[in-house]
């Protein structure tokens, strides 16, 4: 079998519904890879800016054109070369963004081939993940908002769910936001905090020891990702656990991260890693330190790898892509966890009629 053609297109699709957004719209580009035995394995780049699709869509072109003619089994080697070719040594940015589509289309791929869902092709003994409710719970939403939007979730059967600090003028306001979250949620549920970098050291330090008393579950991306020493000193004061990950690329990083202690629990962006094969290497690493991992993004693709991590803990679900295709997995309410299919690959179609009509 080999690779024989590829498609991409350039689409943009409404996020989430919500309270007025900043930015309403993500761009993606679609891909299909085709092998010369008539399988077509399905992926998609995105979450990057609007600003670059066009370049993005570039990149995927560029580098699924060096795919054609190779083993799609081969992900390990179909990666290496894409990263040393176009990436001159140290890939990251709209290569990796590429790489990463290109990975998930030959897992599918893979799967399809073998007749086999991608998860328990990578391992796992069930499809059936922990998973955490993502997207709606913005922060620009005031308390009112946060806190019907906190009731509905645990009415849709999300056992738990993050939230974003990190815009408000004081410590108490700040607070404010977290009390409002444990009020409307309860106990039981859990609650993670992300501040996507927007404090320092000492701000870190001094809202994370008031936030204790609301039992977080973990404080998220507390300040600049690559400092590493500041967020080893931050998980070093506080008992909350410290969740960072998603803005490396590649797997190096998460070395570095694991080795200076900068963190309790490990968040790798499928994106930006490479796609499922680095993501699960990420996830091993973490392991071989005794912590567990957890996605960011993509949960239709994601939750095939979490699945498959002996120490995967939760899979974010973030749903602003689930519109790209005709189904996607579903919550089970009677037990929080999102269920992924039991076809061969990843078990996704893309919605051809809504692709078109969303095409740049
Ligand atoms: C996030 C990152 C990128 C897009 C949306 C949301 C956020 C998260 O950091 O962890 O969900
Ligand atoms: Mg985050």
């Amino acid at each position: 079998m080999r690779i024989a053609s590829f498609e991409t297109m350039a689409v943009r699709i409404p996020r989430e519904p919500g309270p007025a957004a900043p930015r309403e719209e993500a761009d993606y580009v679609t891909l299909r890879l085709r092998t010369d035995d008539g399988i077509e394995g399905i992926a998609y780049a995105g979450f990057a800016s609007t600003l670059v699709t066009k370049a993005l869509k570039e990149m995927v072109d560029a580098l699924a054109a060096e795919t054609v003619g190779a083993d799609p089994h081969a992900v390990e080697a179909i990666g290496k070369n894409l990263a040393r070719k176009a990436g001159g040594g140290s890939p990251a940015g709209l290569v990796t963004r590429a790489i990463s589509a290109i990975d998930v289309a030959l897992w599918d791929i893979r799967g399809k081939a073998l007749g086999m869902p991608v998860w328990k092709l990578l391992g796992a003994a069930s499809g059936s993940v922990p998973t955490y409710a993502s997207g709606f719970l913005w922060r620009h939403y005031d308390l009112e908002a946060l806190a019907a939007t906190a009731a509905d979730l645990v009415g849709q059967g999300f056992r738990a769910m993050k939230f974003r600090m990190g815009a408000e003028a004081s410590a108490q306001a700040e607070l404010a936001r977290l009390r409002t979250m444990r009020e409307a949620v309860g106990d039981g549920v859990d609650l993670m905090v992300d501040i996507n970098q927007g404090w320092d050291v000492n701000r870190a330090i001094t809202v994370g020891r008031g936030m204790a008393e609301y039992d977080l579950f973990w404080l998220e991306d507390p300040v600049h990702f690559q400092d590493y020493a500041g967020l080893a000193r931050i998980a070093d004061a506080l008992d909350t656990p410290i969740a960072a990950g998603e803005y490396h690329y590649g797997v190096e990083p998460f070395r570095h991260m694991l080795e200076a202690r900068s963190i309790d629990i490990v968040m790798v962006d499928l994106l930006r890693v490479g796609g499922i094969t680095q993501w699960m290497k990420a996830a091993h690493m973490a392991e071989a330190y005794n912590l567990p991992v957890v996605t960011h993004l993509a949960p239709e693709i994601l939750g095939h790898a979490l699945a498959a991590a002996p120490n995967g803990l939760y899979v974010e679900h973030m749903p602003w892509a689930f519109a790209l295709f005709e189904e996607v997995p579903q919550l089970d309410p009677a037990t929080g966890r999102l269920v992924m299919p039991d076809e061969p690959g990843l078990g996704l179609r893309f919605d051809e009629a809504r692709i078109s009509a969303s095409a740049l």
